[in-house]
């Protein structure tokens, strides 16, 4: 049972996130032209990670309106269930895109670049698949143990990207060296939250925090529409600063070159 507060809160979360993963559709299609081809991939990989979040807001938003029918003042359970399942399905889709993206719009020699895309991806794959048994786990044992085995992956992204990537980050030039730094910190600090707002009814069942079930899924369901927002929609825009600013610094390096040898250095 929510009161119509609670109700509204979660309510009015899904249409802001689905209207501002909307909206960043239209902005990294368009900003798509103003890097160079290299790192368009980057950008187009933005685009379909707030598309598909997109999508699946939209679902959850409809979801959550049937699964609630007000009554007497309250908002009580319709008895369509309400289904978390979409936002599994959504991580798992877009985490290996964002992953991907952050190489892609990096500076990287090629096999570097297949490698670290590559350790990413699986064990962003890997972190998701272990928290959704826990996510519809019905006690807060079974729900620690799958959190703590997705925790591993987690871990090991966060070693690649601040231990194996300090090489990478280096060779940026520039602006987008400190750009590239930034982003690690909004990537760790977003990503974060998530295990955060998953501890929460861990918390509660065991009785650390007296939330009640309600403040519970609504901590949850809000928690997660803003990591989404940052973790995708604030996370493209940097990469899209990222991506200008390697595409300025190539086009200075070319013009750096003297005309007379011009000829003789080969294309970029
Ligand atoms: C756009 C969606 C994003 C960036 C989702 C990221 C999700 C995570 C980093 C989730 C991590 C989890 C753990 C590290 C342990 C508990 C279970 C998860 C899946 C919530």
């Amino acid at each position: 049972m929510l009161t119509p507060t609670q109700f509204s809160l979660v309510y009015n979360t899904l249409s802001f996130t689905f209207a501002t993963m909307l909206a960043s559709f239209v902005f990294f299609v368009l900003a798509r032209q103003q890097v160079s081809p290299k790192y368009r991939s980057a950008l187009v990989m933005s685009a379909i990670v707030v598309a598909v979040a997109g999508y699946h807001y939209f679902r959850i938003f409809e979801s959550w309106s049937a699964a609630f029918i007000l009554q007497d003042g309250m908002y009580v359970a319709s008895g369509v269930p309400f289904n978390d399942a979409y936002r599994y399905v959504d991580w798992l889709l877009t985490v290996p895109l964002l992953v991907a993206e952050l190489i892609a719009v990096l500076n990287l020699p090629k096999g570097q670049r297949g490698r670290l895309t590559a350790q990413l991806v699986i064990a962003s794959v890997a972190m998701i698949v272990l928290g959704y048994p826990g996510e519809i786990a019905q006690t807060a044992g079974a729900r620690a143990l799958w959190g703590f085995l997705s925790t591993i992956p987690f871990v090991y992204i966060v070693w690649i990207l601040f231990g194996q990537l300090n090489g990478a980050i280096e060779q940026q030039t520039g602006e987008a060296k400190v750009l590239t730094r930034n982003i690690r910190w909004l990537l760790l600090g977003t990503w974060g939250f998530y295990p955060i707002v998953y501890l929460l009814p861990i918390l509660d069942g065991v009785g650390i925090l007296a939330l009640g079930s309600a403040a519970t899924l609504v901590g949850v369901q809000v928690g997660y529409g803003i990591a989404d927002v940052l973790a995708k929609c604030g996370y493209g825009i940097m990469i899209y600063a990222i991506a200008k600013a390697n595409s300025e610094a190539d086009v200075a390096a070319i013009e750096a070159v003297p005309a007379g040898e011009m000829a003789a250095t080969p294309a970029r």
